[in-house]
């Protein structure tokens, strides 16, 4: 049946809602994500060698989180933000290309199964802001799975960048090629046209800026997650220079090129901040800088040196590892208005951030695994009603067997599945986690024990299994 035009108007606009002041005055999000940045790589977190002045400037006007978290590697934090489900409730535990890999070597536990594809059957924060009016984009890496689930398939209207890679094959223009990762060939999808000697970072704040100005009257959801400061470790050779000239043997920081890239990524994120205000949008604009995981302390071959590329000192180890030096990050909210600058000590993952941003589009929250930060970013010293944090890395990496733990209060544990052996820290007396207090208080091991074992059970997380390969290869041995 043909409805006559003016019902046809009428009921439209019993279904929509007419615009209101409260929806025109929706922030702007800007998500800025930094790829393997560790805690104490910036300025306003204890760097040295680093020279950090504009996230260090915005860390002022925001709230600092001392002590947030993320998983232990990359894919795993972005597909928690993305959900709002903890990485072990959505079996997301590893990297895509490690998921991918599996095949224990002489190892004494199988990985437990992990996707690599985020299932479409997951709504994203992006889904949600999308549907409710947003311009919703993602620049830079993605590292959620193939083409069928690219960010377009996840709710961005516009992918800049994002493909199932977890890093670029070089940071130089045209991005392209193949050798550092055996024959893939790899590239950059969007970021054809260039010139050579163009940085990727360079580039791809350029690309977040257009995203800005091509949202006109719409509210904007940006994510724009650098690859910076992820390996392969390349950066301008007068900022290397710099670095170098600067270095001083008791420094806390000893990898000039690395420290070129640190600077590199902080003259980006000060030209996004720029722009925003060029554009008047700074005062209702949500930002948020962040990185996915610890500082990556291997080495790297592409920076033509022959030693860690950072260090995550005070803490313990690095990328992948589930001691702090893997897990605690930086996490800096600007939100005019409404956020107090400040210091916020409250344990808080990057899980909390679909939460948070919904409340910020004035969207109801949804019960999932993380909570609506809003209540610290009025009042940093307030508290959360959350009793622990959760982690679940059942994987190897170079820093790493695998492992759980929980962080309740001041308290740490560490379970690995190897031989299940607990460590127990007090992280407000030993941020370091150099004193194993397991064998002389058990009875606090063993309540945290349970409390961990509770919540794998509550998520379902997937547990390592025993390699039948090692225990042939042990027995012919013997
Ligand atoms: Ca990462």
């Amino acid at each position: 049946m043909k409805l006559p035009l003016f019902l046809v108007c009428a009921v439209a606009a019993c279904i929509i809602p007419p615009p209101t002041s409260a929806a025109q005055q929706r922030p702007n999000i800007l998500f800025v994500l930094a790829d393997d940045m560790g805690w104490s790589d910036l300025g306003c977190y204890g760097a040295d060698l680093h020279e950090t002045p504009r996230i260090d400037a915005f860390a002022k006007e925001s709230v600092r989180f001392t002590n947030a978290y993320a998983m232990s590697v990359c894919s795993p934090t972005r597909s928690t933000i993305m959900t709002g489900k903890h990485a072990a409730r959505l079996h997301f535990t590893i990297w895509a290309e490690g998921a991918e890999q599996g095949g224990p070597k002489n190892r004494r536990l199988r990985d437990a199964e992990s996707i690599w594809n985020l299932p479409l059957t997951e709504t994203t924060i992006a889904k949600r802001l999308h549907d409710a009016g947003y311009l919703t984009a993602l620049v830079g890496k993605w590292h959620l799975g193939d083409w069928q689930h690219y960010p377009e398939a996840h709710g961005f209207d516009i992918n800049i960048g994002g493909t199932n890679w977890g890093a670029p094959q070089t940071f130089w223009w045209p991005y392209s090629g193949s050798g550092r990762f055996g024959d893939e060939y790899r590239y950059i999808p969007h970021l054809e046209f260039g010139k050579p000697g163009e940085y990727l970072t360079d580039r791809l704040t350029d690309e977040a800026m257009k995203v800005i100005d091509q949202a006109s009257d719409k509210p904007f959801f940006l994510y724009l997650a650098h690859h910076s400061v992820h390996t392969p470790i390349e950066a301008k050779e007068d900022d290397v220079k710099h670095f170098d000239a600067k270095l001083r043997p008791e420094m806390h920081h000893q990898h000039g090129v690395y420290a070129a890239m640190m600077k590199n990524l902080d003259d980006n994120v000060g030209r996004i901040l720029d722009h925003l205000k060029q554009r008047g949008l700074d005062k209702n604009t949500l930002v948020i800088f962040a990185s996915d995981n610890g500082g990556y302390i291997g080495n790297d071959k592409a920076s033509g040196r022959d030693m860690p590329v950072t260090s995550n000192a005070p803490l313990r180890s690095g990328k992948g590892s589930l001691y702090e030096g893997g897990i605690r990050v930086p996490l800096l909210i600007r939100w005019p208005g409404v956020t107090q600058s400040g210091t916020c000590d409250e344990p808080v993952i990057l899980t909390d951030m679909f939460n948070t941003l919904l409340h910020a589009a004035g969207l109801p929250t949804e019960p999932n695994d993380g909570l609506d930060l809003s209540p610290l970013l009025q009042s940093p010293s307030s508290k959360l009603k959350r009793e622990a944090l959760f982690f679940h890395y059942p994987h190897y990496y170079a820093t790493t067997t695998p492992v759980s733990a929980v962080r309740a209060g001041d308290w740490k544990l560490l379970e690995f599945f190897e031989d299940n052996h607990l460590e127990l820290y007090n992280l407000l007396e030993d941020l370091s986690e150099q004193h194993d207090l397991a064998a002389t208080m058990p009875d606090k091991a063993k309540e945290l024990r349970d409390k961990l074992h509770v919540w794998r059970e509550s998520v379902g997380a997937a547990l390592p299994t025993p390699n039948p390969d090692f225990m042939v290869r042990k027995a012919k041995t013997n």
